[in-house]
């Protein structure tokens, strides 16, 4: 793809400001058509009216291109134009042997030039795009722990090199306590030569969330810029995401997040329409934007993506914005969680959270964190979520522990949460279902994650209710005594009733539904396919063996047995799975 900017004339760049501002007013519209009600997106609207007609707007330039891509220092490096390289014959041993101090490929990225150029990979029309000349600056914060030297310091000159020098009030290197030497005194050198860049040491481990606390204290730009201390920013990525944030200071600017490869380096583009989104028990994931829904909106590769979750790394915040919301929580450990938290806390206290395509930084994904966990890695992860929950999602909590047994009942500590709770009431911030109703409807499974007729895969019957038994019946789509819902809780719903084992009998019955009844709950073991439904049933305190729903041949009838995967009378399928 060849995406050189063409030449401008003045008349084609008056043409281009006209186009912009509808630009900007088409492409809010249509992204909020996917995720926003009416109401507010007219509120959205009048915001992009009163900022497009305001004189300010007169005062526009195309976005910087600020690289040197075109002209590298070095064009023949190894990974330069951030093509992949390969370890050299006779380094295999050497290279595998460095991939753990990063859990990628060390050995290569020591390997290619700390400023490499890579491949422009905005959509054609971001080169083009206007931004407001007076846009606020903004602070970069990096944190890092032990991170690999050649990657940190590349990090650094993506930043210097691809940011218009007067935007960048400071970049910001937060060393939460590494205890590699090369990041002391050598880092210091190095840096030194670059006045914009400053150092700050933790005396001891804070964890990358009280890590950027302690950077956004001591920063002085208008706007803060967290990015992971492993990216390589692309060509104009800065500007756009700062004009966001000056359209309005609620907004939090993300870039796309691209993908620096840690087998063979090379910086690799990702899908467009991508959102970012979470799944229970808030996991974040990526969700692609379904093509009909393009289609109808007729949304563009630049338009604007409103994310209901950010990744959690690489976003542009107006500084006093963020204090405003309380910052993070400051109780999160270590790592994880704190992206959920921002998210939830910036939708439902007022503000927007932005996908910008045309600011595009590529990540290096890892499989497994490199550093140490100061305490269980899973465990934190699970006390930060749990903060999260128990502050922000109201009623909803219970999905999120309707996968595990609840966690504060069986006596987890998580600290005090007086603070955010009345942080929350003092913001005035709307509540989880005005979130999922507003910002994530298209979550179609916020409670049922599967639904319609139970088809028993062997007999293919279907579960059915006769009086108040469970029977099997041929199936039948229209009928209500077929209608089963699976919930998040594990519980199977026929109405205001749930399937329960009476495991004595070898038999079932419809309860009254109760979300705390362990009796109640059905496991299943493939999440997507409704395999085998095991029963997950406690027989007097103790776990007794796992019983699973049967169908019987040849009888209208079914029952809990042993468990056996290779029994196919075990083995039923909903009609509808809503899990996105
Ligand atoms: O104790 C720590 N102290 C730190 O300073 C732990 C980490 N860190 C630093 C670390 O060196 C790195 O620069 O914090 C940064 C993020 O840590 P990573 O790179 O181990 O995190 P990640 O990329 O695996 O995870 C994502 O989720 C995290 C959840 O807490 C953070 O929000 C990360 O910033 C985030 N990364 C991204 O969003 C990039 C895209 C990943 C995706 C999807
Ligand atoms: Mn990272």
């Amino acid at each position: 793809k060849n995406r050189s900017e063409a030449s401008f004339s003045s008349l084609a760049q008056q043409r281009a400001t006209v186009s912009h501002t509808n630009h900007i007013l088409a492409g809010g519209l249509k992204s909020t058509k996917i995720s926003l009600n009416a109401k507010v997106q007219q509120e959205e609207l009048n915001q992009r009216h009163t900022k497009a007609l305001s004189p300010k707007d007169s005062k526009m330039h195309q976005v910087l291109r600020i690289d040197q891509t075109l002209s590298p220092r070095d064009p023949k490096a190894p990974g330069q134009f951030g093509r992949p390289v390969a370890v050299p014959q006779g380094k295999e041993k050497e290279a595998e042997r460095r991939w753990k101090e990063g859990n990628f490929n060390v050995y290569l990225s020591d390997l290619i030039p700390v400023d490499r150029a890579i491949e422009d990979t905005r959509p054609i029309g971001c080169a083009k795009q206007l931004v407001h000349n007076n846009l606020p600056t903004t602070s970069v914060i990096m944190c890092f722990v032990d991170e690999v030297w050649s990657t940190l310091l590349r990090s650094v000159h993506s930043v210097l090199n691809r940011s218009p020098p007067h935007l960048i009030k400071e970049i910001l290197l937060v060393d939460d306590c590494s205890s590699k030497d090369y990041l002391k005194d050598n880092l210091d050198k190095y840096m030194s030569q670059f006045p914009k860049v400053r150092i700050l040491r933790l005396k001891e481990r804070h964890g990358l969330i009280r890590a950027r606390l302690a950077g956004a204290r001591i920063a002085t730009g208008d706007v803060l810029t967290f990015l992971d201390s492993h990216v390589e920013c692309n060509i104009g990525w800065l500007e756009p995401l700062l004009e966001r944030v000056y359209l309005s200071r609620k907004k939090v600017a993300c870039p796309v997040i691209e993908v620096i490869n840690d087998k063979d380096m090379s910086y690799m583009t990702v899908d467009n329409f991508q959102r970012g989104v979470f799944v229970w028990p808030l996991n974040f994931a990526w969700r692609t934007i379904p093509p009909d829904v393009i289609a109808k909106n007729n949304i563009k590769e630049t338009d604007v993506i409103r994310c209901p979750v950010m990744a959690g790394g690489l976003f542009s915040i107006d500084k006093n914005y963020f204090y405003e919301l309380g910052t993070y929580d400051p109780g999160l450990d270590v790592w994880g969680g704190e992206n959920m938290e921002l998210s939830f806390k910036v939708w439902m206290c007022g503000g927007e959270i932005e996908i910008i395509p045309c600011s595009r930084v590529g990540h290096i994904f890892r499989g497994d964190n490199p550093y140490s966990f100061p305490k269980d890695r899973m465990k934190t992860v699970e006390r930060n979520l749990v903060r999260v929950a128990e502050v922000w999602l109201d009623e909803y909590k219970e999905l999120f522990y309707g996968h595990e047994e609840n966690l504060i009942d069986q006596g987890l500590d998580v600290g005090n949460l007086t603070q955010q709770r009345e942080l929350r009431k003092k913001l005035n911030c709307k509540s989880f279902k005005w979130y999922l109703e507003n910002v994530f409807p298209d979550l179609k499974a916020p409670i049922v994650r599967a639904g319609g007729v139970l088809i028993n895969m062997a007999l293919g019957k279907c579960l059915s209710i006769e009086n108040t038994t469970a029977i099997l019946e041929d199936c039948d789509g229209s009928s209500k005594l077929q209608q089963f819902n699976y919930t998040w809780l594990r519980l199977i719903k026929h109405g205001e009733q749930c399937l329960a084992p009476v495991p004595e009998q070898g038999a079932l019955r419809l309860l009254p539904c109760d979300n705390r009844n362990k009796g109640l709950k059905w496991v299943h073991k493939s999440a997507s396919a409704f395999r085998s439904e095991l029963v997950d049933h406690i027989v007097s305190g103790n776990y007794h063996e796992l019983l699973c729903l049967e169908g019987i041949f040849s009888q209208k009838t079914l029952k809990v047995a042993a468990c056996d995967p290779k029994k196919p009378y075990q083995k039923w399928k909903f009609e509808n799975n809503f899990e996105v």
